[in-house]
């Protein structure tokens, strides 16, 4: 079985773009794949986090992997921290990037730009990443258009191993959605929807209630026509929003643009509210459940050490190519 890995950060409240772009493919995948999912903690402190505020994130993060329909049974679901190879591979592999080209990292320089201070963390983070999906081995890694140059990376990095110290590790793919891959932010399309915009009117949180939903999608800024058609260069706003009706719906846009036609973006808008609804509420009861239920603590430990078998023998392989001397 040929195996996948992909993680988010709990470095806020997810978003239905985090849902729509990732984990939407995390559900498909986990019945013909051996799929690690993790909450990927370590990549969340390359910016400040409150310890108070990341506890209850990645608590939120790991239960919402499962009230979005992730099986624990079939897929392992756990801590990135608790598997340590993870961030020892991470060390090894950074000793193999060159700044070059980590400088090119759009998502760097997005995260960097205005800022005095920024953290040597959140530079080499795709080199950590590029450790998460080689430590499995992984063959397909499921991702938001945005993560495409990370992957990269990570191809990069698994051939120049293999070039140094002999065949070993395999070349991921990434997965991404034809639709949805890049959700944009409802008050700028020319953002990506993000869960650390400052802006909690710019995403729709997985866990906002029904009149948060409502509220913010009748707020969200659209273009100036009055057209309900898709046309991302020329509407970006209205095909955003059209792209978040067809992954929520199932419709295609063009059935949506049909059944819009001549119509203004008013009742579109009412809809596509309730279609949002229509997926977020059974997604929140699920949520609510699995917190109360006092079980998430047992999954994500079992999750972890099914997880660290196959890390920590890469790791050893790893180690033993380089020349590290093992402990006997
Ligand atoms: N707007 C988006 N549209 C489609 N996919 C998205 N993803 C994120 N935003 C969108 C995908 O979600 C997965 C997890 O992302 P992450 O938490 O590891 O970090 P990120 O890509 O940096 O996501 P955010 O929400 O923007 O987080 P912050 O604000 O903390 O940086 C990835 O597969 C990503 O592609």
């Amino acid at each position: 079985m040929k195996t996948v890995l992909s993680g988010i950060q709990p470095s806020g409240k997810l978003t239905l773009g985090n849902y729509i772009g990732a984990m939407k493919n995390f559900v498909k995948l986990q019945n013909d794949y051996a799929c690690n999912f993790m909450v990927v903690d370590l990549h969340a402190i390359t910016v400040a986090q409150d310890p108070k505020a990341l506890r209850e994130q990645s608590e939120a993060v790991a239960a919402l992997f499962i009230a979005a329909g992730i099986d624990p049974g079939k897929a392992n679901v756990y801590m990135q921290s608790h598997v340590p190879p993870h961030a020892e591979l991470g060390w090894i592999l950074t000793t193999l990037t060159s700044m070059g080209e980590l400088e090119r990292m759009t998502q760097f320089k997005d995260k960097a730009a205005g800022k005095e201070s920024v953290g040597a963390g959140l530079f080499v983070y795709p080199s950590l990443m590029a450790a998460d999906i080689l430590v499995y081995n992984a063959d397909l890694v499921p991702v938001g258009e945005d993560q495409k140059q990370h992957l990269e990376l990570a191809r990069d990095l698994a051939s120049r191993f293999n070039h140094r110290f002999g065949e070993y590790f395999t070349s991921p793919d990434p997965y991404i959605p034809e639709v949805g891959a890049r959700i944009m932010s409802l008050d700028d399309a020319s953002k990506k929807m993000s869960k650390s915009n400052p802006n909690p009117g710019s995403y729709i949180a997985l866990l906002d209630t029904p009149d948060e939903i409502r509220k913010k999608i009748s707020r969200a800024t659209t273009d100036s026509g009055k057209e309900v058609r898709y046309d991302p260069a020329e509407k970006p706003e209205i095909s955003n929003l059209m792209s978040i009706y067809s992954e929520c719906s199932g419709k295609s846009l063009a059935e949506i643009q049909n059944e819009y036609e001549g119509q203004m973006y008013g009742g579109f808008k009412k809809d596509l509210a309730e279609v949002a609804v229509s997926v977020l509420e059974p997604l929140q009861k699920r949520y609510y459940e699995i917190r109360e239920s006092g079980q998430l603590y047992d999954i994500l430990a079992k999750g972890a050490d099914r997880a660290m078998e196959t890390a920590s023998r890469t790791l050893n392989d790893v180690k033993e190519r380089m020349g590290f001397l093992l402990p006997r």
